[in-house]
């Protein structure tokens, strides 16, 4: 009787502290709000730049799967800025968020920032020249606002919240665990931000209505891009960096979803996509990633 209650006792025990770990996993990634702080707006130029996010390595493609940070990357390489990749997670971050900067002794986050903070400090080093004429500088501030306030949430909605993007989640975390964690991992990240969509709003709509908004926003930027290398004239500027970024795991990652099928619709996003691959990133598709 004794032994029968002890027993219990531990089953109980052990199944009560798996529902506490799993729970916080999942408030883990329902976000974290982070810290309100605000930004430098410019640093040393002879500082090194590290660069601190979560590399999630996706097949096929130059950048990670995080879109903030192959954004950043991208710019980098853009830009001819000599960087350093550092291996972070959410709770190191200083808003919570990832990507985030440490140069010198100043930490930087927020992908905008960040960029304010590189155009600040380095000025006519970098390669990159953002547009002067106001209509184009409107266009590149409306062009990243479209992928980072819009196409993530809905992208995000197709990789946490629908049977599609499961296969890719679980792919994801087997890069980081093996089984039964990436069961766990998995089904507490899926919860955590589809609870986060709902709360953001895409998820008060329709599977078929957010489809209709993705088409919106890819035919919106495919005709933005037209038969042009560039979104605003010759030379690569942020507002590429960043559509790069958002397209990138979908023009280039080697699963067939929606989202792929979505994007392949517009063969000048995938070319454009292709060209700052093969620009600035055959070093990474060569070697692989390379982290401190
Ligand atoms: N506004 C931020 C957004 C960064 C962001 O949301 N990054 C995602 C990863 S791609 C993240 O850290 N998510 C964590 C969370 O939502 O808890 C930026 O531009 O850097």
């Amino acid at each position: 009787m004794n032994t029968y209650l002890i027993v219990a006792g531990c089953v109980l025990a052990v199944a009560l502290l798996a529902a506490v770990f799993y729970f916080r996993l999942v408030s883990a990634f329902t976000g974290n709000l982070g810290k309100r702080r605000t930004n430098p707006a410019t640093g040393n130029p002879g500082d090194t730049i590290e660069l601190h996010a979560v590399f999630l390595p996706v097949p096929g493609c130059g950048g990670t799967a995080s879109p903030f940070t192959t954004k950043i990357e991208a710019y980098l390489r853009m830009a001819g800025l000599p960087y350093k990749n550092k291996s972070s997670d959410l709770a190191s971050s200083p808003n919570g968020r990832i990507p985030w900067m440490q140069h010198g002794n100043q930490q930087i986050s927020d992908s905008r920032f960040i960029v304010r903070f590189l155009h600040n400090t380095y000025g006519s080093q970098l390669r990159t020249r953002e547009p002067q004429d106001p209509v184009d500088q409107a266009l590149s501030t409306t062009i990243q606002r479209l992928c980072e306030q819009h196409m993530y949430f809905t992208s995000l909605y197709h990789v946490a919240s629908t049977p599609d993007g499961r296969q890719q989640a679980v792919k994801m975390f087997g890069s980081m665990a093996s089984w039964p964690m990436v069961e766990v991992l998995t089904r507490a990240w899926s919860q955590g931000r589809t609870t986060q969509l709902r709360y953001q709003g895409v998820l008060t709509n329709s599977h078929e209505d957010i489809n209709l908004l993705i088409a919106e926003d890819l035919a919106a930027l495919s005709a933005l891009l037209g038969d042009k290398t560039y979104f605003l004239g010759p030379q690569p500027t942020v507002a590429d960096a960043c559509v790069f970024g958002f397209i990138q795991t979908h023009t280039h990652g080697l699963d067939d979803t929606a989202l792929s099928r979505a994007v392949k619709k517009h063969q000048n996003l995938v070319k454009f996509a292709d060209n700052i691959q093969k620009t600035y990133f055959a070093d990474r598709l060569e070697k692989g990633l390379k982290l401190d």
